[in-house]
């Protein structure tokens, strides 16, 4: 089969089922296209998506600005590993810390990459630095935490789906209450050998839990009482998502270790950094740590460009606006529906939770009318159905949305 040759929904499923690995379950559309906040599926129906690839399109689909910096860049110098220098890495390292104020960044390509790194860096640091024993350092994580899929972040997962079979597990590694500051305390208190605070500033596969105000500018605090280093894992809440450039700015917290990803590539190639002051990344030398395509020349020009976009399209501004008539919206409609218990979320990563049991087909069915009615998005722990689309939309477009979303939630009332 030419690659040029269309295809209809119905063969595209067809293959990835035959001839994939079973690893997702997605909604039922096959999409070919995409332009800001818009997709279009293999028989030309238009949708809004309100998925952004998990927050990785913040900037829009196809955004022309980092469409043109990363094709530019293809047809001049794609890769040269970290074995040579390249023209581009050391600029964009320049413009990724001055932008987020930090002294060192350290290039690699996915999430739970970046994830990996800090771990690494965290735990170099409390040997070399804080003076731990060595294999004895503790990194504290939070209850229903999502990092990513490696073995070592899988090993600290409380999710039975993520996780079971594929021990043995990665030692080292302490789980307590998310938005429990007294547990945090407790913690740091009755253990020396702390080394760091691994914490999502909102639990995305939670279903969008956000803590209690000034629970982040607390945490960060108790970790320097203690000692340890405060690790804010933005790969989905970072860049505008929110309403400010990351969730930590909602409470002025610099995080010891900043691990960014997703939308730092505005979603045209994957894109993940860790930054950390000297003191912190000093402790990586030569040989350490490493990646192939981690700080290619690609993926340097992309990241500026979506950057710059962000910037310059005061995307953390409207996210903000948007998401407050969001949530305005929805909490005008709750109270004359039975079908949806509540709307929660900060700029525009949001969710509303069904009123129905987490084994119940319902949210899946929402999003299926959804769908048919010109609208994606996919539901998370069975009853929550998250809406994050595109920071590019404009009140307009939001306003129809929302009108789609209510008036679909209507054909469900019990
Ligand atoms: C999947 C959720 C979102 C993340 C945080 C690291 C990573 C992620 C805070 C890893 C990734 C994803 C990946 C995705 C589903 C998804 C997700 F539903 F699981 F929670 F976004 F909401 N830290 N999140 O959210 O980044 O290695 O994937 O680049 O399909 O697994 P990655």
């Amino acid at each position: 089969m030419s690659v040029l040759e269309k295809i209809t929904s119905e063969d595209a499923i067809a293959l990835e089922d035959k001839y994939g690995a079973h690893n997702y379950h997605p909604l039922p559309v096959v999409l070919n296209r995409g332009e800001g906040v818009y997709v279009w599926d293999v028989e030309g129906k238009k949708y809004y998506d309100f998925l952004s690839a998990y927050s990785a399109v913040n900037q829009g689909h196809c955004h022309p600005k980092i469409v043109g910096a990363m094709t530019e860049q293809a047809q001049t110098l794609t890769l040269t590993s970290r074995a040579f220098y390249n023209d581009m890495l050391g600029k964009y390292e320049k413009y990724v810390t001055e932008t987020f104020g930090f002294n060192k960044l350290l290039p690699m390509n996915t999430g739970a990459e970046a994830v990996e790194t800090a771990l690494k860096v965290c735990r170099k640091w409390a040997y070399e630095q804080k003076g731990i024993a060595e294999n004895e350092a503790q990194i504290i994580v939070c209850e229903n935490n999502f990092h990513g899929r490696t073995t070592t972040i899988i090993s600290f997962s409380n999710d039975p789906v993520a996780r079971k079979n594929f021990g043995p597990y990665t030692a080292g590694f302490l789980k307590i209450e998310y938005d429990n500051l007294e547990v945090l305390e407790e913690t740091l208190k009755n253990n020396s050998n702390i080394a760091g605070f691994l914490v999502e500033p909102i639990q995305g596969e939670a279903g969008v839990y956000v803590p209690k105000e000034g629970y982040l500018s607390k945490a960060k605090a108790l970790c320097k009482k203690y000692g340890v280093l405060f690790i804010a894992d933005e790969v989905q809440t970072g860049i505008a998502r929110t309403g400010k450039m990351l969730a930590v700015d909602h409470e002025n917290v610099k995080p010891d270790i900043l691990i960014l990803g997703k939308a730092l590539s505005g979603g045209a190639y994957p894109v993940s950094a860790v930054l950390a002051d000297d003191a912190v990344m000093g402790v990586i030398r030569p040989g350490n740590h490493g990646s192939t395509f981690g700080g290619n020349p690609v993926a340097a020009a992309v990241g500026m460009a979506a950057l710059e976009v962000v910037k310059n399209e005061n995307l953390a501004e409207n996210a903000m606006k948007l998401g407050e008539l969001f949530r305005d919206e929805l909490n005008k409609f709750i109270p004359t529906s039975n079908i949806v218990n509540e709307v929660r979320g900060k700029g525009l990563l949001n969710a509303i939770l069904i009123n129905d049991t987490e084994e119940s087909s319902t949210a899946w069915d929402i999003c299926i009318a959804l769908r048919d009615n010109g609208l994606l998005a996919k539901p998370t722990h069975g009853n929550i159905i998250r809406f994050a689309p595109p920071l590019v939309m404009n009140e307009e477009q939001l306003r129809e949305c929302v009108s789609i979303i209510t008036s679909t939630l209507k054909h469900f009332e019990k």
